[in-house]
Formats: C-alpha cells, structure tokens, sequence
C-alpha cells in the first residue's frame, strides 16, 4: 500500500508533451453535479489524530511532483518510472466512464476544454479511511476535487472527516470513513466558468491511500471443555486469531477465508477463562470474547 513511487518534476515535464487534448466535448451538466458535491464538503480541519500522520505525508509527498508551474521544468531528461502514475483516460466525464485509480499510483491529467469533469473510481476493499490528495502545476487551475458515491448518493457508507493542507508541498488532502465498496472521485477546475484558460500544459495529480483503522468484530467461541485441545469459532477472514488465559497466551492462528477458525491448545482445567481476540493485517485488534472452560 505505501510502495507508490514519487511523481517527479521530471516526469511531469514529459508528460505534458505526450497527453494529448482529445475531442472531448464538455458536458455542463455532469460539471455543475460534480462541483455541487465537491463544494458541499466543507472544509473543515482533519481532527489530529484521527488520520496517521506518517500515511498523510506520504501522500503529500507523492503527489508532490506536480509542484509548481512548468516554468522549472527547463532540463526535461526522462521519465523516471512511467510505473509510478497513470494518465487519465477522456471520456470519464461520469460514473459510467470513471477510470480506474489504485492506491499504488497516482492519476495526471488535464482539465480542458471548458466544464471538463474528471472521474476516477476507487475501491475500498474494507472499512477504513480513504485519502485522497490533490495537486496541480499551474495557476490556471483552481483545482476541486473530492470522493463521492455514484450517482452522488450520500449515506453512512462514505463520511467526509476533514482536509489537510500542505504548504510546504502545496498539496490538499482530503480524508473520508469508508465502507467496503466503490467510490468515486470528481476532479474539477473551479475558476472554469467564463474562461477556458487552460492549455495542455496545465495539470493536475490526484493520488489515493487506503489506511485500515477499523477493528474487526468481536470473534465467536465454541464451548471449550477440559479435554479440548483446539479452540474453535468465527472471526474476521483471514485475522489473526489469540487464545490467552489471562495475560498467557495459549495458541494463535489464522482465520480462514470463510472466518472459520481453530487454534491448537494445551487442556485447559475446568473453569479457565479463555479471551479469544481477532487482529487484522494492519494491527487493529477486536475487543476479548471470553469462554469458560467446563468439564467434558
Ligand atoms: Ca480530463
Ligand atoms: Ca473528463
Ligand atoms: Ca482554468
Ligand atoms: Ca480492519
């Protein structure tokens, strides 16, 4: 999740030649909704703590390479790894046509002609927090974008928590509490109303980092008696499952795909108490079941 290479100066330079316009045709429509739903999140400050620091200036830092106009991109060499972004793909003016964005690289594209919508769509493969960072080279771009559900539903499934920003690299970061599911991000021009200023030079990256905080449900226990010496029940798939006797821990195993699953023991006496807790990939634990152990 965080091996995404960083977007160069250098890279951007090359680029900029090798985009082409397209025969887009802007659809008002599709821009009005998109700026109606990137604008009605307000910005409000990302509460501290509620979003790791170390994945937030990792995005900064990736999305970084668009920094600042072209003007210093007087010593074009070469594209450093043209593996560490992808180009965005004309037509992608709504949900149907979204282009695909991973949380491994970062999107470039442009925003012309006039009213132009960029859609990408991400998936979240499990609760946790989507950020989405933002950047553009150019001063033509008054650059607004924002995660949305299709059709521009708005429920529980996608929270919007706050936006940083970053001076240093001047790079916004918005962060939103996210369920398991498909989302979408509208990458707009937001001083695009009169003016169609912007040239093919003129671009923006947009890049997605997955950041697991939620814990996984509390496991299930089947009966444990003195003779037992497996522990068995349901957890999160694929968690890693703990049995412990107090503070001693007993056994720990994986949890099959299906939740299911069976940690070997020694027997236990009868009237042990046995805490069973599920860890996920990223280190979120579940609360304790407990069970106690009853003669056979
Ligand atoms: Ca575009
Ligand atoms: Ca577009
Ligand atoms: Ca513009
Ligand atoms: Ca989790």
């Amino acid at each position: 999740m965080r091996n995404r290479g960083i977007l160069s100066l250098v890279a951007i330079g090359v680029l900029a030649s090798s985009l082409s316009v397209g025969t887009v045709k802007a659809e008002g429509n599709e821009f009005e909704l998109a700026r109606k739903a990137i604008e009605r999140q307000v910005e409000k400050p990302l509460p501290k703590g509620l979003v790791d620091s170390a994945a937030l200036n990792q995005l900064q830092v990736e999305i970084k390479g668009s920094a600042k106009s072209s003007d210093k991109m007087g010593t074009v060499s070469r594209a450093s790894s043209e593996d560490d972004y992808t180009i965005e793909e004309e037509y992608n003016d709504d949900f149907n046509s979204a282009n695909r964005i991973s949380f491994e690289k970062v999107a470039v594209g442009q925003l012309l002609p006039l009213g132009d919508v960029d859609v990408y769509k991400v998936v979240v493969p499990r609760g946790g927090v989507l950020l989405v960072g933002g950047q553009t080279n150019s001063y033509s771009i008054d650059l607004g974008f924002g995660a949305m559900q299709k059709d521009f539903v708005e429920n529980s499934n996608l929270e919007y928590l706050g936006y940083e920003y970053d001076y240093e690299y001047d790079v916004e970061a918005l962060a939103y509490q996210a369920k398991k599911g498909t989302y979408y991000v509208g990458v707009i021009d937001r001083d695009n109303d009169y003016i169609d200023n912007n040239t093919e030079e003129d671009l923006y990256a947009i890049g997605t980092i997955f950041i697991d905080n939620v814990k996984p449900s509390k496991p299930t226990v089947k009966r444990v008696d003195d003779n037992d010496k497996v522990v068995k029940g349901k957890a999160e798939a694929n968690s890693t499952v703990t049995v412990k006797a107090g503070s001693k821990k007993l056994g720990s195993a994986k949890a099959s795909s299906n939740g299911n699953y069976s940690v070997k023991i020694k027997a236990q006496k009868k009237g042990t108490i046995l805490s069973i807790t599920a860890k996920d990939k990223a280190g979120n634990t579940s609360s304790k079941a407990t069970t106690t152990v009853v003669k056979h």
